[in-house]
């Protein structure tokens, strides 16, 4: 094996085992603006829960996410890396880092995969086309299935579409902040690379939807940003 073969092999052997985005960096304490106007998902998502979900309850969680690692003077801060492995943090200080790491990835990637209405693909092409439509049936079946999860995760959390250690597309859910790349939280069957996720708590649909969260998903899939979530696909299954 050639020296850059053996490079290849190694960086797929690792990123497979953490099951770490290969396209992701780490993720420090800092938070990227909106990569879009708060008014720009109108009228899917309203203007006054963008600018408060991001300019309050994200950057909330990067506030107490410092504050733990400070408390349990962790000088580790790749939110990525911390989210992998929680198990290995002081017991003391897990649920606090669980939950404002957790909440500081999921939602700098949320902010990812929406865009402007009508500004990319309407929905999955090429692989991920493919791949959803061989797993689910149909594109259709796939935000049935995808819708569901989110419609019946009981009181806050997130709806996945992600992709296994294996490389098939599973959709799944969670609680709270907790995200597929969390390693002895998640469960086992539940564990692989998030392509992507739809925020349920209330926080994200209230003012406009109320207690619909049906509705609000339904608006959601108009600004899903089918490029993104390809660009995720593609990485992680390694092509
Ligand atoms: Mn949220």
């Amino acid at each position: 094996m050639n020296r850059r073969a053996f490079i290849h092999t190694s960086t797929a052997a690792l990123t497979g085992s953490l099951f770490v985005p290969s396209n992701s960096r780490a993720l420090d304490l800092t938070q990227a603006p909106l990569p879009y106007a708060p008014e720009a998902l109108e009228p899917h998502i309203d203007a006054l829960t963008m600018t408060i979900h991001h300019g309050k309850h994200h950057a909330a969680y990067i506030t107490k996410l410092g504050d733990a690692l400070k408390a349990a003077s962790i000088s580790k801060t790749d939110a990525l890396e911390l989210i992998t492995d929680i198990r290995s943090l002081p017991a003391a200080s897990q649920p606090a880092i669980r939950n404002n790491a957790g909440g500081h990835v999921n939602h700098t990637w949320f902010w990812k995969w929406m865009a402007p209405a009508g500004s990319g693909p309407q929905g999955p092409e090429g692989k991920l086309g493919d791949a959803i439509q061989s797993t689910f049936t149909s594109i259709d079946d796939f935000k049935k299935v995808f819708g569901d999860a989110g419609t019946k995760r009981f009181g806050s959390g997130w709806a996945w579409l992600i992709v296994t250690k294996d490389g098939k597309l599973k959709v799944t859910s969670t609680p709270n902040q907790d995200n597929p790349l969390m390693k002895g939280i998640v469960e086992e069957a539940d564990l692989g690379t998030p392509i992507l996720g739809l925020d349920v708590w209330e926080h994200a649909y209230y003012l406009k939807y109320q207690n619909k969260r049906p509705d609000y998903i339904a608006a959601w899939w108009n600004v899903v940003n089918w490029a993104e979530v390809a660009k995720g696909y593609a990485a992680a299954i390694g092509k």
